[in-house]
């Protein structure tokens, strides 16, 4: 495409409730939006950094700032940019990976729509709908999260994933098990263990659990190999995979045997095609992870979900799970415990300009 400028937004999205994981509780949903505007035509993205860097070293305000500083010129500086090359035109700046996660997909999204094909086309997708799991945060007490996940296996949900942190993990992964039986069941550490709690999380493996994701900090490959081979639990990691290549690392190093992919956290969709790629090469179940994502994110991680090698729910959730309001006027929709993978052109989804601007808090625009 022939980039003319890039327009960001902070917006506040209210989340229907309070989320709580181990590193904090949300209330609103901080993002950024990204728009491409090329001569072809606009394109969407979505930049999934939160307002504090606690689930990673990215938060809103540096990926404002590295954005408008640093990587919305190094594009602008191209003339004619195609979406396969905004990775490597960003790759002298170091990390910031959600930050050009989400300007790149502004940039494919603008590219597809010219072309008038799909996201999930482009990406590879297999299937027409995704089966739809859903990430339930930490709750008051194990009852009360007994109640939170009847609401959701009411509604459809194909897989539930519950957060834990220390002391709060076994009662409530019981309590769950107890109340519903043999449903899917997974839970999400967060990094809020040591290897020092290697007792209590092999407490976990009596509950056959579809996986643990991330019990250990970003950078303890060694220590969740060390773990693996003494849970049965099968270990999942989400922060760690942070590239192609901390994905191959964790793969020769027995550190996981399951790997979330989130665009965001691998630098963009490319990236996190090439992870599915090496993983379903080796055999290794991937499933598509979630930033509460606004229409726009949402719609891409259904499509990159239908790809073959994401035989496992993934956290690709209805709008209405976080949100009474989206920035899209057809916001993902649960139907039978799936969501559809969008077939318009690009994301395959239009922005509500009214909520668009309603939810907007911040806004710059860089013009060539
Ligand atoms: O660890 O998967 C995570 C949300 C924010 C940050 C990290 C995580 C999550 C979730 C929510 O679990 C997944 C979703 O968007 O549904
Ligand atoms: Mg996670």
């Amino acid at each position: 495409v022939t980039l003319e400028g890039i327009e960001v937004r902070v917006l506040h999205l209210p989340l229907v409730s309070p989320f709580t994981t181990s590193f904090g509780t949300e209330t609103v949903r901080e993002v950024i939006v990204v728009r491409a505007l090329t001569a072809e035509g606009e394109g969407w993205g979505e930049i999934v950094t939160q307002e504090s860097p606690l689930y990673s070293s990215e938060y809103t305000q540096g990926a404002w700032d590295v954005a408008l500083r640093f990587l919305i010129p190094a594009l602008l500086d191209r003339h004619t940019l195609a979406p396969e090359v905004v990775a490597s035109a960003l790759e002298p700046f170091v990390g910031h990976r959600m930050a050009k996660a989400g300007l790149e997909l502004a940039v494919l999204d603008a590219a597809l729509r010219a072309e008038n094909r799909p996201l999930g086309e482009y990406l590879g997708a297999a299937r027409d709908r995704v089966p739809s799991g859903v990430s339930v945060g930490i709750q008051r007490d194990p009852a009360a999260l007994v109640d939170v996940v009847a609401g959701y296996l009411d509604e459809g949900y194909a897989r539930i994933k519950i957060k834990i942190k220390p002391g709060r993990d076994i009662a409530d992964t019981a309590a769950v098990r107890d109340a519903f039986g043999d449903i899917p069941l997974q839970v999400d550490a967060n990094s809020a263990y040591t290897l020092a709690d290697a007792d209590t999380l092999a407490e976990l493996d009596r509950f056959d659990l579809l996986l643990i994701e991330q019990p250990l900090q970003e950078d303890d490959l060694v220590d969740h190999a060390t773990l693996a081979a003494r849970l049965r639990t099968p270990v999942c990691l989400d922060e760690s995979i942070v590239s192609s290549k901390a994905a191959l690392d964790a793969l020769a190093l027995g550190s996981a045997s399951v790997i979330n992919i989130k665009a965001g956290r691998v630098g963009g969709y490319l990236e996190a095609v090439r992870i599915h790629d090496l993983c379903r090469n080796a055999g290794v179940p991937v499933w598509c992870g979630g930033m509460l994502e606004t229409g726009i994110g949402r719609a891409a991680n259904a499509a990159l979900a239908a790809l073959p090698g994401f035989t496992l729910p993934g956290d690709v959730s209805a709008s209405s799970r976080f949100y009474d309001r989206d920035i899209v006027t057809e916001p993902a929709v649960l139907e039978d415990g799936h969501v559809r993978v969008p077939t318009g052109p690009g994301l395959g989804v239009e922005i509500d300009p009214v909520a668009l601007e309603d939810m907007t808090v911040a806004c710059e625009v860089l013009r060539r």
